[in-house]
């Protein structure tokens, strides 16, 4: 646990004071991802990603990756309340139940983005499910400072 507490002080800071709004969306088959925004970390932080995933079909579905072409490592991450402060924690998987709307979004559930390259002008993200349908979608990048 020590190890991960500059992660977890980083992230709190990191996450308060973000707001998401975003147009961009992904259509593939029941599955969808609407109002993606991704805010990069300060220097060599992880970003964030919030957006909310909806399961359109009658079979419950589980998220279990993430992938993109210009991050090292995405993480799917909650937050939790232990002794008054909050704390993130990963997820090893996410339910997005049949028929749900799962909303990622600050002080809760969010994508952490670790070793985002700036240098790409499009983050491009991959969301594997359990049942082997992958969703793709690329958030708009939100600086600091922007709404
Ligand atoms: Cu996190």
């Amino acid at each position: 646990m020590k190890r991960n507490l500059p992660l977890i002080l980083t992230c709190c800071l990191f996450l308060s004071g973000i707001f998401a709004t975003s147009q961009v969306a992904a259509d593939t088959s029941l599955l969808t991802v609407k109002e993606a925004v991704f805010r990069p970390g300060v220097g060599a932080r992880p970003g964030v990603v919030f957006l909310k995933l909806t399961n359109a079909s009658d079979l419950n579905q589980t998220l279990i990756s993430v992938q993109s072409n210009a991050a090292d490592k995405i993480e799917i991450h909650t937050h939790d309340m232990k002794d008054g402060m909050m704390r993130m924690r990963r997820l090893d998987a996410l339910a997005v139940n049949a028929n749900e709307t799962v909303i990622l979004k600050p002080h809760g559930l969010h994508l952490m983005v670790f070793g985002y390259t700036a240098s790409e002008t499009e983050l491009r993200m991959t969301l594997s499910f359990e049942s082997g349908e992958q969703i793709s979608f690329s958030p708009e990048i939100i600086a600091y400072g922007n709404k």
